[in-house]
Protein backbone atom coordinates (compact mmCIF):
# COMPACT_ATOMS: atom_id res chain seq x y z
CA UNK A 1 0.00 0.00 0.00
CA UNK A 2 1.16 3.32 -1.19
CA UNK A 3 1.34 6.68 1.04
CA UNK A 4 -1.75 8.85 0.77
CA UNK A 5 -2.06 12.95 1.13
CA UNK A 6 -4.37 15.35 0.10
CA UNK A 7 -4.64 16.96 -3.73
CA UNK A 8 -5.17 20.24 -2.11
CA UNK A 9 -5.51 22.36 1.25
CA UNK A 10 -9.29 22.37 2.74
CA UNK A 11 -10.90 24.37 5.67
CA UNK A 12 -13.06 22.82 8.40
CA UNK A 13 -14.68 25.58 10.90
CA UNK A 14 -16.79 24.81 13.61
CA UNK A 15 -17.45 24.25 17.69
CA UNK A 16 -15.19 22.62 19.77
CA UNK A 17 -17.24 19.98 22.50
CA UNK A 18 -15.06 20.52 25.07
CA UNK A 19 -13.51 23.90 24.91
CA UNK A 20 -16.88 25.41 23.04
CA UNK A 21 -13.93 27.89 21.27
CA UNK A 22 -14.38 27.76 17.34
CA UNK A 23 -11.81 26.97 15.33
CA UNK A 24 -10.99 26.87 12.02
CA UNK A 25 -8.45 24.40 11.29
CA UNK A 26 -6.62 23.99 7.45
CA UNK A 27 -5.38 20.48 6.42
CA UNK A 28 -2.45 20.85 4.08
CA UNK A 29 -0.94 18.08 2.03
CA UNK A 30 2.65 17.25 2.74
CA UNK A 31 5.43 14.83 1.14
CA UNK A 32 6.07 11.49 1.80
CA UNK A 33 7.41 10.49 5.27
CA UNK A 34 5.81 13.71 6.88
CA UNK A 35 3.31 11.55 8.85
CA UNK A 36 0.10 13.57 10.31
CA UNK A 37 1.03 16.65 12.93
CA UNK A 38 -0.60 19.40 13.99
CA UNK A 39 0.30 23.30 13.93
CA UNK A 40 -0.69 25.82 16.09
CA UNK A 41 0.82 28.89 17.45
CA UNK A 42 4.02 27.94 15.62
CA UNK A 43 4.60 24.98 16.81
CA UNK A 44 4.79 21.16 15.02
CA UNK A 45 3.02 18.88 17.23
CA UNK A 46 3.40 15.42 15.68
CA UNK A 47 0.49 12.65 16.12
CA UNK A 48 2.25 10.63 18.28
CA UNK A 49 1.92 8.71 21.58
CA UNK A 50 5.13 10.87 22.55
CA UNK A 51 3.25 14.28 22.36
CA UNK A 52 -0.48 12.88 24.14
CA UNK A 53 -0.89 15.43 27.08
CA UNK A 54 -4.49 14.32 28.47
CA UNK A 55 -6.72 11.48 27.81
CA UNK A 56 -9.74 12.50 29.86
CA UNK A 57 -13.08 12.57 27.71
CA UNK A 58 -10.79 13.47 24.73
CA UNK A 59 -6.92 12.65 22.63
CA UNK A 60 -5.06 16.08 23.05
CA UNK A 61 -1.64 16.38 21.56
CA UNK A 62 1.06 19.15 23.11
CA UNK A 63 4.50 20.90 22.42
CA UNK A 64 6.38 23.45 24.36
CA UNK A 65 3.14 24.53 26.13
CA UNK A 66 1.00 24.48 22.85
CA UNK A 67 -2.14 22.08 23.23
CA UNK A 68 -4.83 21.12 20.43
CA UNK A 69 -7.48 19.19 22.16
CA UNK A 70 -10.01 16.25 20.41
CA UNK A 71 -7.89 14.68 17.74
CA UNK A 72 -9.11 11.59 17.98
CA UNK A 73 -12.26 12.16 15.55
CA UNK A 74 -10.10 13.35 12.76
CA UNK A 75 -7.19 11.36 13.51
CA UNK A 76 -10.03 8.20 12.83
CA UNK A 77 -10.98 9.80 9.53
CA UNK A 78 -7.60 9.86 8.30
CA UNK A 79 -6.98 6.56 9.20
CA UNK A 80 -9.90 5.19 7.48
CA UNK A 81 -9.18 7.09 4.64
CA UNK A 82 -5.17 6.24 4.89
CA UNK A 83 -3.93 9.54 5.04
CA UNK A 84 -0.41 9.28 5.97
CA UNK A 85 1.30 12.82 5.38
CA UNK A 86 -0.60 15.94 6.28
CA UNK A 87 -0.29 19.54 8.93
CA UNK A 88 -3.24 20.25 10.34
CA UNK A 89 -3.21 23.77 10.70
CA UNK A 90 -5.62 25.14 13.81
CA UNK A 91 -6.84 28.85 14.34
CA UNK A 92 -8.74 30.40 16.09
CA UNK A 93 -9.66 27.89 19.43
CA UNK A 94 -7.55 24.83 20.70
CA UNK A 95 -9.33 22.20 19.65
CA UNK A 96 -10.68 20.31 16.44
CA UNK A 97 -13.94 21.23 15.54
CA UNK A 98 -16.51 18.35 16.95
CA UNK A 99 -18.69 19.23 13.74
CA UNK A 100 -21.90 16.40 13.98
CA UNK A 101 -19.97 14.63 16.47
CA UNK A 102 -18.78 11.77 14.01
CA UNK A 103 -16.69 11.32 11.20
CA UNK A 104 -19.19 11.82 8.66
CA UNK A 105 -18.20 15.22 7.83
CA UNK A 106 -14.84 14.90 7.38
CA UNK A 107 -14.86 11.91 5.42
CA UNK A 108 -17.14 13.09 3.11
CA UNK A 109 -15.42 16.05 2.44
CA UNK A 110 -12.00 14.56 2.44
CA UNK A 111 -12.49 11.37 0.70
CA UNK A 112 -12.66 12.31 -2.72
CA UNK A 113 -9.54 14.66 -2.39
CA UNK A 114 -6.88 11.56 -1.44
CA UNK A 115 -4.23 10.52 -3.65
CA UNK A 116 -1.78 8.32 -3.87
CA UNK A 117 2.14 9.48 -3.11
CA UNK A 118 5.11 7.34 -4.35
CA UNK A 119 6.48 5.50 -1.04
CA UNK A 120 5.01 2.35 0.41
CA UNK A 121 3.54 2.51 3.90
CA UNK A 122 4.57 0.77 6.78
CA UNK A 123 2.13 -1.49 8.68
CA UNK A 124 2.77 -2.83 12.23
CA UNK A 125 1.99 -6.57 12.68
CA UNK A 126 1.50 -8.01 15.83
CA UNK A 127 3.78 -10.64 16.64
CA UNK A 128 2.58 -12.16 20.32
CA UNK A 129 -1.02 -10.97 21.97
CA UNK A 130 -0.27 -7.34 24.16
CA UNK A 131 -3.21 -6.70 27.21
CA UNK A 132 -3.47 -3.52 28.65
CA UNK A 133 -6.39 -3.25 31.86
CA UNK A 134 -7.68 -0.59 34.27
CA UNK A 135 -9.69 -2.51 36.89
CA UNK A 136 -12.55 -4.47 35.00
CA UNK A 137 -11.59 -3.21 31.96
CA UNK A 138 -9.24 -3.78 29.06
CA UNK A 139 -8.11 -4.21 25.53
CA UNK A 140 -6.85 -7.09 24.20
CA UNK A 141 -4.73 -7.40 20.88
CA UNK A 142 -4.06 -10.55 18.96
CA UNK A 143 -1.93 -11.15 15.72
CA UNK A 144 -4.59 -11.46 12.76
CA UNK A 145 -4.02 -11.15 9.18
CA UNK A 146 -6.78 -7.83 8.73
CA UNK A 147 -7.53 -5.42 11.23
CA UNK A 148 -10.65 -5.72 13.08
CA UNK A 149 -12.02 -4.35 16.34
CA UNK A 150 -14.36 -5.37 18.97
CA UNK A 151 -15.67 -2.84 21.52
CA UNK A 152 -18.17 -4.07 24.61
CA UNK A 153 -19.69 -1.46 26.96
CA UNK A 154 -21.97 -2.07 29.80
CA UNK A 155 -23.94 0.82 29.89
CA UNK A 156 -26.12 2.14 32.80
CA UNK A 157 -29.92 3.02 31.24
CA UNK A 158 -31.51 0.70 28.46
CA UNK A 159 -29.02 0.56 26.99
CA UNK A 160 -27.59 -2.12 29.01
CA UNK A 161 -24.51 -4.48 27.19
CA UNK A 162 -23.97 -3.73 23.91
CA UNK A 163 -20.97 -5.21 21.41
CA UNK A 164 -20.15 -3.99 18.07
CA UNK A 165 -17.29 -5.65 15.73
CA UNK A 166 -15.67 -3.53 13.12
CA UNK A 167 -14.21 -5.29 10.37
CA UNK A 168 -13.11 -2.27 7.59
CA UNK A 169 -16.66 -1.26 6.54
CA UNK A 170 -16.51 2.25 6.98
CA UNK A 171 -20.14 2.70 6.89
CA UNK A 172 -20.52 0.99 9.78
CA UNK A 173 -18.75 3.59 12.13
CA UNK A 174 -18.31 6.52 10.19
CA UNK A 175 -21.69 8.35 11.22
CA UNK A 176 -20.97 7.16 14.97
CA UNK A 177 -21.58 10.06 17.10
CA UNK A 178 -20.03 11.16 20.21
CA UNK A 179 -22.29 10.76 23.22
CA UNK A 180 -22.89 11.12 26.59
CA UNK A 181 -25.25 10.63 29.74
CA UNK A 182 -27.72 12.73 30.59
CA UNK A 183 -26.79 12.55 34.32
CA UNK A 184 -22.87 12.42 33.61
CA UNK A 185 -23.27 16.19 31.86
CA UNK A 186 -22.95 18.11 35.30
CA UNK A 187 -19.87 16.43 36.44
CA UNK A 188 -18.83 17.15 33.03
CA UNK A 189 -19.50 20.50 32.97
CA UNK A 190 -18.31 21.19 36.52
CA UNK A 191 -14.63 19.99 34.95
CA UNK A 192 -14.87 22.52 32.44
CA UNK A 193 -15.70 20.32 29.52
CA UNK A 194 -18.75 19.56 27.02
CA UNK A 195 -18.49 23.43 26.85
CA UNK A 196 -19.55 22.78 23.07
CA UNK A 197 -21.91 19.86 23.75
CA UNK A 198 -25.30 20.05 21.96
CA UNK A 199 -27.68 18.66 20.30
CA UNK A 200 -26.46 19.00 17.07
CA UNK A 201 -22.76 16.96 17.33
CA UNK A 202 -24.23 15.01 21.14
CA UNK A 203 -25.54 11.93 21.34
CA UNK A 204 -27.63 12.44 24.93
CA UNK A 205 -28.58 9.47 26.22
CA UNK A 206 -31.30 10.07 29.57
CA UNK A 207 -33.18 7.03 31.75
CA UNK A 208 -35.93 5.85 28.91
CA UNK A 209 -34.43 6.97 25.16
CA UNK A 210 -32.36 9.70 24.04
CA UNK A 211 -33.25 13.11 23.52
CA UNK A 212 -32.16 13.61 19.78
CA UNK A 213 -34.92 14.33 17.79
CA UNK A 214 -33.84 12.12 14.64
CA UNK A 215 -32.84 9.09 17.31
CA UNK A 216 -30.39 6.81 16.83
CA UNK A 217 -28.16 6.74 13.76
CA UNK A 218 -27.71 3.23 14.44
CA UNK A 219 -29.23 1.13 17.27
CA UNK A 220 -25.64 0.24 18.93
CA UNK A 221 -24.59 3.81 17.98
CA UNK A 222 -22.69 4.44 21.40
CA UNK A 223 -20.11 1.09 21.08
CA UNK A 224 -20.05 1.87 17.36
CA UNK A 225 -18.39 5.40 18.49
CA UNK A 226 -16.17 3.72 20.97
CA UNK A 227 -14.90 1.82 18.07
CA UNK A 228 -14.20 5.00 16.08
CA UNK A 229 -12.23 6.78 19.09
CA UNK A 230 -10.01 3.25 19.20
CA UNK A 231 -9.20 3.36 15.17
CA UNK A 232 -8.42 7.23 16.21
CA UNK A 233 -6.19 6.49 19.46
CA UNK A 234 -4.72 3.62 17.18
CA UNK A 235 -3.17 6.18 14.67
CA UNK A 236 -1.04 7.68 16.75
CA UNK A 237 1.03 5.10 15.53
CA UNK A 238 1.75 6.59 12.42
CA UNK A 239 0.83 3.70 10.85
CA UNK A 240 -1.78 0.93 10.44
CA UNK A 241 -1.77 -2.39 12.74
CA UNK A 242 -2.48 -5.37 11.47
CA UNK A 243 -4.56 -7.14 14.66
CA UNK A 244 -7.91 -8.45 16.76
CA UNK A 245 -8.55 -6.00 18.93
CA UNK A 246 -11.04 -6.44 22.02
CA UNK A 247 -11.69 -3.73 24.17
CA UNK A 248 -13.87 -4.51 27.40
CA UNK A 249 -14.74 -0.91 28.64
CA UNK A 250 -11.93 0.80 27.01
CA UNK A 251 -11.64 4.54 26.72
CA UNK A 252 -8.70 6.72 25.60
CA UNK A 253 -6.93 6.14 28.62
CA UNK A 254 -6.27 2.59 28.26
CA UNK A 255 -6.23 3.40 24.39
CA UNK A 256 -3.21 5.30 24.66
CA UNK A 257 -1.83 2.52 27.25
CA UNK A 258 -2.24 0.10 24.40
CA UNK A 259 -0.88 2.67 22.15
CA UNK A 260 2.65 3.07 23.92
CA UNK A 261 2.56 -0.76 24.64
CA UNK A 262 2.15 -1.19 20.69
CA UNK A 263 4.55 1.73 20.15
CA UNK A 264 7.62 0.17 22.47
CA UNK A 265 7.45 -3.07 20.70
CA UNK A 266 7.88 -1.15 17.35
CA UNK A 267 10.78 0.94 18.41
CA UNK A 268 12.57 -2.12 19.50
CA UNK A 269 11.86 -3.45 16.48
CA UNK A 270 14.34 -0.79 14.47
CA UNK A 271 18.00 -0.67 15.74
C1 LIG B 1 -18.59 14.59 26.81
C2 LIG B 1 -21.50 16.62 25.84
C3 LIG B 1 -23.67 17.96 25.95
C4 LIG B 1 -25.97 19.18 26.06
C5 LIG B 1 -28.43 20.39 26.16
C6 LIG B 1 -28.14 19.51 25.16
C7 LIG B 1 -26.91 18.90 25.09
C8 LIG B 1 -20.09 15.12 24.59
C9 LIG B 1 -16.63 9.80 24.96
C10 LIG B 1 -14.68 8.95 26.23
O1 LIG B 1 -16.25 10.85 22.05
C11 LIG B 1 -15.56 10.97 23.03
N1 LIG B 1 -14.23 11.00 22.88
O2 LIG B 1 -13.69 10.89 21.66
C12 LIG B 1 -16.08 11.12 24.44
N2 LIG B 1 -17.07 12.15 24.50
C13 LIG B 1 -17.23 12.93 25.60
O3 LIG B 1 -16.53 12.77 26.57
C14 LIG B 1 -18.31 13.93 25.63
C15 LIG B 1 -19.62 15.52 26.87
C16 LIG B 1 -20.38 15.76 25.77
C17 LIG B 1 -22.51 17.27 25.90
C18 LIG B 1 -24.72 18.52 26.00
C19 LIG B 1 -26.25 20.07 27.08
C20 LIG B 1 -27.48 20.66 27.13
N3 LIG B 1 -29.67 20.98 26.18
C21 LIG B 1 -19.06 14.22 24.51
C22 LIG B 1 -15.58 8.75 25.03
C23 LIG B 1 -17.77 9.25 24.16
ZN1 LIG C 1 -15.19 10.17 20.40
Amino acid sequence: MKQRTLKDRIDFEGVGIHTGEISKIILHPEPENTGIRFYREGVYIPASPEFVVNTFHSTDLGSNGVVVKTVEHLMATLHLLGVSNLTVEVQGGSEIPILDGSGYLYYRELKNRVVKQTEDVQILNLEEPVVVENGDAYIKAFPHNCFEITYEGEFETYFGRQRFTFRGNVRDIILARTFCFEHEIEFIKRKGLGKGGSLENTLVIGREGVYNEGGLRYQDEPVRHKVFDLVGDLYLLGMSVRGKFISYKGGHTLNFELVKALHRRLVSLEV
